[in-house]
């Protein structure tokens, strides 16, 4: 660690960039003009956000965890995308101003992984690519969109790192990942099983993407695990769809109380080798921590269990992860927000080619 932190602190004072960062350095130069010459690199290929040892952890134009931006995936392991949407909402509105916030609230994430040891900035080419251009008045027009933004994405072979928006958005998303990956396991966090069929008439909503999956085949169903669903249900057994399908159903009573590393273990082993995607509904915490957003059920998982969770990823084939939901006015304390900005991190933390020391 030591040898690490005095590469960092040399590699500050003299930076040079590599031409796969030129569009990164041209936007550098916009908002730091007075900074060029401290911009922090790691001596290698990759991007480096900046350090509140050095910029003002206050200034500058705020990107997800302060990395470069940049306008597509090219060049990209790793992207951190917002998709800002909640037309698909069925309680409180105000997940449309999830990115935004995660990304205001990110500015504390440091770049290194105290925990794990994981060092993402010097094992992985990561950006912010911003948000995707989203019809804020017709959702299906929104998620032809989706798909056809991460179709480019997912073609370059980088990995997506979303930042909801409700939770509409991981069906399309998904449509784009198993286009490339075929039938994708997946790990779903939530208080909610998201298995709907209809409501209102309508068969997209955020309370649908999983059974959209599951219905055009995206989904390798033994691979699926969903972990934290709670609260009161439209029938006595509301998870027995999920089941039927042969899904993993972990609601949040086996949770309470208890470590969830275990747990994960046995995901990791019903995952096995094959492509996994990460989605991870806010709500799954207690609204005690996370009380920033549309559908807040009582009784959740901790935020300890939450990393817990993401952190027993590590290893498995992750091709995608997302963190939806969160709904900021709801929360004036910016928590929600900064919990969701975490997790993400700790989700780049655990993709694959990730170094730890
Ligand atoms: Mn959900």
């Amino acid at each position: 660690m030591f040898r690490l932190r005095g590469n960092l602190r040399r590699a500050a004072f003299a930076d040079f960039f590599s031409p796969a960062n030129q569009t990164a350095v041209s936007l550098r130069a916009r908002q730091f003009p007075d900074k060029q010459p401290k911009r922090q690199s790691s001596g290698k290929r990759f991007n480096v956000p900046h350090s509140a040892e050095f910029v003002a952890r206050v200034s500058g134009i705020p990107t997800m965890a302060r990395l470069p931006y940049q306008d597509s995936a090219d060049g990209l392991d790793a992207a951190f995308i917002g998709v800002p949407i909640d037309t698909g909402t069925s309680n409180r509105p105000g997940a449309r101003f999830g990115p935004r916030q995660i990304r205001v609230e990110s500015a504390l994430l440091r770049a290194y992984n105290s925990g794990t040891r994981a060092a993402p900035y010097e094992s992985v080419m990561v950006a912010d690519i911003g948000d995707v251009n989203v019809n804020l008045y017709d959702l299906k027009e929104t998620c032809k969109r989706i798909t056809e933004a991460y179709r480019k994405i997912v073609a370059t072979g980088c990995i997506p790192l979303t930042m909801g928006g409700d939770h509409t958005i991981t069906y399309p998303i998904l449509q784009a990942v198993a286009e490339k990956h075929g039938p994708v396991g997946l790990i779903h966090v939530d208080a909610h099983a998201d298995t709907s069929d209809v409501a209102l008439g309508e068969k997209i909503w955020h309370g649908t993407p999983f059974r959209r999956c599951v219905d055009e085949g995206l989904l390798d169903c033994k691979r699926v695990v969903q972990i934290g669903l709670r609260g009161s249900g439209y029938s006595a057994d509301s998870y027995e769809w999920s089941r039927a399908q042969g899904f993993r159903v972990v609601q949040v009573e086996e949770c309470w109380f208890k470590s969830l590393a275990p747990l994960m273990a046995e995901v990791r082993a019903q995952m096995g080798s094959g492509p996994v995607y990460l989605s991870f509904d806010i709500d799954a915490l207690d609204p005690g921590f996370a009380p920033g957003t549309g559908t807040p059920e009582i009784a959740g998982l901790t935020p300890i269990q939450g990393v817990e969770i993401i952190r027993g990823c590590r290893g498995l084939n992750l091709v995608g992860c997302d963190l939806v939901e969160v709904a900021p006015a709801y929360d004036t304390t910016g928590n929600t927000a900064l919990t969701g900005a975490n997790l993400l991190f700790e989700m780049l933390c655990v993709l694959p080619k990730m170094k730890y020391y």
